[in-house]
C-alpha cells in the first residue's frame, strides 16, 4: 500500500521529474512559450517541431491576457501533434487551464499587491486541476520592472533590476514555502533581459528551487549571459512569435550551451 502511494506521487510528479533531470543533464534548459491567442494550430504544430528539433525540452502556453477553451485546447493539440515534448500551462486567468496540457505551473505572483494573484486565483481554480487531473508544479512567480503586461494585470509591486536582493529575499521566500521552482519575470518583450547579477545573487540562495529567468531575452548574447550567470530554465516567446523558425531558437540554444560551459557559480 505505501508502495503503491509513492508510485503514485512519484507518477504525479512526472513533468516536474522530467525538468529536474533535464536540468542536471544540460546545466541550464529552454523552454519556448506560445501565447495561444497569437498562434493558430497549424502554427502550433509547426513550432513545436521547431521546438524540438533546435533542442528545447519543453513548451509553455499561456500569456497575460491569453484567452482559453477551445482555442487553447486546439493550440495543445496543434502543439502535440508536432512534437511530444510536455505542455506546461502558463495561465494568466482561470480561463487558461486546458485538459491537454501535461502540467500547469501552480503559480503565485508574490509580489502582487493583490491577494486574488498570490492565492485567490489558486483557490478557485485548485479544483478544476484535479478534475483534469494536471500535475500541478508549484512556482513562486516574481515580477522584476519593468514586469511588463504581467506586472500590470498582477497589479505587483515590482523589483528594480538593480535591486537582486530584493528578488532573493523573495525567492528564498518561495523556497521556504515548499515551492520548487522561481521565476523572475521581466514582462514578456521587454527591451532587455534582466541584469545577470541578479540571476546570479538569486542562484546562491538558492539550495533547493530551481531558477527560471523570463522576458526580453531575444539573442544568443542574452541567452548565454543569463545561462552563464546561473539560471537553469530559460523561457523566451517573443522571439519565436516574431520569427517562427527553427534557427532562431538555435541560436538560444546555442548561447544556453556556450553560457552553461562557461559558468563558474
Ligand atoms: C514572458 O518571460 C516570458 O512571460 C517570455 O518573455 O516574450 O520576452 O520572451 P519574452
Amino acid at each position: 500500500m505505501v508502495i503503491n502511494q509513492k508510485i503514485q506521487v512519484f507518477l504525479m510528479k512526472k513533468i516536474e521529474t522530467y525538468l529536474v533531470s533535464k536540468i542536471k543533464e544540460k546545466g541550464c534548459i529552454h523552454i519556448a512559450l506560445i501565447d495561444p491567442d497569437k498562434c493558430d494550430p497549424e502554427t502550433a504544430r509547426d513550432l513545436s517541431k521547431f521546438a524540438k528539433d533546435a533542442g528545447s525540452s519543453a513548451l509553455m502556453v499561456g500569456g497575460s491576457t491569453s484567452i482559453g477553451g477551445e482555442i487553447i485546447d486546439e493550440v495543445i493539440k496543434g502543439l502535440k501533434s508536432g512534437s511530444d515534448l510536455p505542455v506546461i500551462l502558463f495561465p494568466g486567468n482561470l480561463l487558461s487551464i486546458s485538459k491537454y496540457a501535461d502540467a500547469v505551473w501552480f503559480m503565485s505572483v508574490l509580489n502582487s499587491m493583490n491577494p486574488y494573484y498570490i492565492t485567490g486565483a489558486q483557490a478557485i481554480g485548485a479544483r478544476i486541476i484535479k478534475a483534469y487531473n494536471l500535475e500541478a508544479i508549484p512556482m513562486g512567480y516574481i515580477i522584476i520592472s519593468p514586469g511588463g503586461t504581467a506586472g500590470f494585470i498582477s497589479q505587483a509591486n515590482p523589483v528594480p533590476p538593480e535591486r537582486p536582493e530584493a528578488a532573493a529575499i523573495y525567492a528564498l521566500a518561495a523556497q521556504y514555502m515548499g515551492m520548487r521552482f522561481v521565476y523572475l519575470e521581466k514582462g514578456s518583450g521587454v527591451e532587455e533581459p534582466l541584469p545577470p547579477r541578479m540571476v546570479t545573487i538569486v542562484r546562491k540562495v538558492l539550495d533547493e528551487a530551481h531558477l527560471i529567468i523570463g522576458g526580453g531575452i531575444k539573442k544568443k548574447e542574452h541567452a548565454k549571459e543569463i545561462a552563464k550567470a546561473g539560471a537553469e530554465i530559460i523561457v523566451t516567446g517573443t522571439v519565436l512569435e516574431e520569427n517562427k523558425t527553427k534557427s532562431v531558437l538555435e541560436e538560444i540554444i546555442g548561447g544556453i550551451e556556450e553560457g552553461v560551459n562557461e559558468r563558474k557559480i
